[in-house]
């Protein structure tokens, strides 16, 4: 619950705008913005067409809550913000985001976990994949030029926090065009990252 604003010498004492659970990931205020990735908005991320197809299209595979104080493409500014994600696989690839690289690719973003278990996918300029472990505390700095995705590894909610420049922007296209190098895969009950296709991951 939300103290009264305090006055003290003068100036006047707010109750914060905006809270983060550190134990869950909630973001909790009145600039909160909602959205949802349903298993119908993720057509061509999993590799399993038909495991895909036997799914029901409006089944959550992820939520964000995130703070956008300023305008997207504001220059200086900074967003916040929590990606919950839903313990599942598409067959025998994990629930996952569908991944991106910033619209401006020279802006990095920092990356912190909350809960759950997961796995930070991330895919240089020459597609060369790497993979880092994602556990409560973990802190990830995802450099520039670098596309970056986040796994459900676990049979729990996995959330995350994230901040990244306001004018970093968001581009799916060549993600959807050409996907990551590595999938995320649950082999004989442990994840392991495998090549995509023919193409060859080093990590
Ligand atoms: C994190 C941030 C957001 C991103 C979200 C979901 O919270 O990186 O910018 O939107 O994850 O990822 P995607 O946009 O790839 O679906
Ligand atoms: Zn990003």
């Amino acid at each position: 619950m939300r103290a009264p604003a305090a006055r003290v010498g003068g100036v006047e004492i707010l109750p914060p705008r905006v809270m983060t659970d550190w134990l869950t990931g909630q973001v909790s205020g009145a600039e909160v913005v909602v959205s949802e990735r349903r298993i119908g908005d993720l057509a061509g991320v999993f590799a399993d067409a038909e495991a895909f197809a036997r799914l029901p299209a409006d089944r959550v595979v992820y939520r964000t809550e995130c703070i956008l104080g300023v305008p997207p493409g504001t220059v200086g500014g900074l967003f916040w913000g929590t990606t919950f994600i839903e313990p599942g696989t598409v067959g025998d690839e994990y629930f996952m985001t569908k991944g991106h690289i910033h619209a401006k690719p020279d802006r990095m973003e920092a990356y912190f976990t909350f809960c759950g278990a997961g796995l930070l996918l991330l895919m240089d300029a020459e597609r060369h994949c790497r993979a880092e472990r994602m556990t409560p505390g973990s802190t990830h700095l995802i450099p520039a030029f670098t596309a970056h995705r986040t796994v459900n590894i676990g049979e729990d909610v996995f959330s995350f926090g994230a901040c990244w420049p306001s004018d970093a922007g968001h581009a799916y296209q060549a993600i959807a065009d050409a996907g990551f190098a590595a999938r995320v895969v649950r082999s004989q009950g442990a994840p392991r990252v495998v090549p995509n296709e023919s193409t060859v991951c080093r990590h």
